[in-house]
């Protein structure tokens, strides 16, 4: 629809409104103008799209309705209501028992009956006067209120009036998940992120339909999350982190702020605790994991593969049985991350035993197990994960075993590959990613033979040895993250780079309005946001 760019037609109809009605004009008085369902900027592709060419009116008098009233659903609701202010700076009731009949109203309906594809999926009817979102939980209800953020325009058809609209293109949407699984991974241990950072991580992630975040909570250089029977893992663990500066570390009560914060946004937090080999933070805090008889030091550099637990020791699996039984209580998403890569500092027999035996430490505490690709090595359930991120033959070991994947390929879904040779952060170990890179693969085809059915989902993984803060954090992910949540929610058929490339184009305000520190990539056109008035006119 683009109100934005509809140019010189568009205000002028606006303005003789204006002059003819006046001010003082009713709302139902103002007539919608034409628009395009099908040519909004909807990051990710919805499955399918009928547009009308009318317009919802989306103004002070628009109530939501919920039905039936379920705390979730009304939650929902509620976190809609909160986002069209910030937006819109309208305050919309929900179920206003006044509510009068010829106002617009947008319906959140649970319907169970119907028989949905998956478990995320909604339908959204959008009529001049309804705008009906169906879904047979909040969960899938939470998806499509991502949909009618994206669909409201930035700013209204006519600023100027006293009774502002925010004109919502009609039509209908069917939409529902390509990948279960659609995540992103931050590496809190290299650098240390706050709390805080983490979470606008989260509601931006959120706004993409993306619904994983796999936190990489220990490493080499630090081990960031308390765990209460081993208290100098964070003591001296989580003192320092890459650079040397001060690092830090999640309470269990911060951990559990996190957790409660994505499940608002029906996100999952997958935690991983990296081992056998990226344990110095935890060998340094307790000399004896390492078994070699010497007390390592505190590491801020950036190397892996040096260091690794003692896997024949008994006090080992002690060890990991409480950190997996402590975090596994906070944790209310089914999966805990073992890590499990790179241990090149551990005999390879050892490398086996080690993970089949922590693989079973895991399910006591009734979780699946996910590792780094080299796990599928090991003798593994056929209910454990593999993310492969490196070795094809190891994921292609994964399916012979009847394990699931997570696609991570380093060449094209690693967020912390610079762009280009000019990246200010970032590595190239992997590859340089452009965004055009990282939006054109086929996650359905990457890994030959892997049929789809046994991919879980895509993955997308923030490795900080090269940013410390949330500005240099949202310089590598934006604009990929958003590009890798259309790879995992959109069908094969509904995704083109050409079409993407203009709908991230127009990401600005929504990006700006964040205060998004993303990279400006040469190869996108940007559509100037947080336009006034005046420069629509001047268009
Ligand atoms: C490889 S990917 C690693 C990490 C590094 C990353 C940097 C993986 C499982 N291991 O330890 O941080 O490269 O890109």
């Amino acid at each position: 629809m683009n109100f934005r760019n509809n140019g010189l037609a568009k205000i002028i109809g606006v303005l003789y409104m204006l002059v003819s009605v006046g001010c003082e004009a009713p709302p139902e008085e103002i007539s919608m103008p034409e628009t395009d369902l099908s040519s909004e900027n909807l990051i990710p592709m919805p499955s399918t799209m009928v547009a009308t060419n009318s317009g919802f009116k989306l103004d002070q008098y628009t109530r939501v309705v919920t039905s039936p009233v379920d705390g979730n659903l009304l939650d929902v609701a509620n976190y809609l209501t909160d986002k069209i202010a910030e937006k819109t700076g309208l305050r919309l009731a929900i179920n206003d028992p006044e509510g009068e009949e010829k106002e617009a109203v947008i319906y959140l309906l649970q319907q169970q009956n119907t028989s949905w594809p998956n478990d995320e999926a909604y339908t959204l009817s959008i009529k001049r006067d309804s705008l009906i979102l169906a879904a047979p939980s909040a969960k899938a209800a939470f998806r499509g209120i991502q949909t009618i953020r994206q669909l409201i325009p930035e700013i209204s058809n006519d600023t100027l009036a006293e009774y502002p609209i925010w004109p919502i293109a009609t039509g209908s949407i069917e939409d529902h998940p390509n990948f279960e699984y659609r995540g992103s991974m931050l590496d809190v241990a290299r650098h240390f992120f706050s709390v805080e950072d983490v979470k606008k991580y989260i509601e931006l992630l959120a706004y993409y339909k993306i619904n994983v975040l796999h936190l990489h909570l220990t490493d080499d250089q630090g081990w960031r999350i308390e765990i209460k029977s081993w208290p100098r893992l964070t003591e001296i663990g989580g003192s320092t982190e890459v650079g040397g500066e001060a690092g830090g570390f999640f309470t269990q009560e911060d951990y559990k702020e996190i957790v409660a914060y994505a499940a608002a946004r029906y996100m999952m937090i997958v935690p991983e605790i990296d081992m056998p080999g990226h344990t110095n933070a935890a060998s340094v805090s307790y000399p004896i994991l390492n078994g070699n008889g010497k007390t390592p030091q505190l590491y801020q550099g950036t190397r892996v593969g040096f260091s690794t637990f003692d896997t024949r020791k008994d006090t080992v699996y002690a060890f990991i049985d409480d950190v997996v039984r402590e975090i596994s209580a906070l944790t209310p998403g089914p999966y805990f991350h073992i890590g499990g890569d790179e241990s090149h500092a551990t005999k390879k027999a050892d490398y086996l035993y080690f993970v089949n035996k922590v693989e079973k430490i895991v399910q006591k505490y009734g979780k699946q197990m996910i590792g780094w690709d080299e796990v599928a090595q090991a003798d593994m359930d056929s209910t454990s994960i593999a993310q492969f991120w490196d070795n094809e033959r190891n994921a292609k070991l994964a399916i012979e075993k009847g394990m699931k994947v997570i696609l991570s390929p380093a060449k094209k879904a690693y967020l912390d590959m610079q762009y280009d040779s000019l990246s200010k952060h970032g590595l190239h170990w992997a590859a340089y990613i452009p965004v055009d890179t990282a939006y054109v693969w086929t996650p359905e085809t990457y890994v030959d033979k892997i049929p789809k059915e046994m991919i879980l989902g895509v993955e997308a993984p923030l490795w900080s040895e090269t940013i410390s803060n949330l500005e240099e954090l949202e310089y590598l992910a934006f604009p990929r993250i958003i590009g890798y949540s259309e790879l995992s929610w959109s069908q094969e058929e509904n995704r083109n780079w050409e079409n993407f490339r203009v709908r991230l184009a127009n990401q600005t305000p929504f990006l700006d309005m964040m205060n998004v520190n993303y990279y400006p990539s040469p190869r996108i056109d940007w559509v100037k946001s947080n336009r006034s008035f005046k420069e629509i006119l001047k268009d």
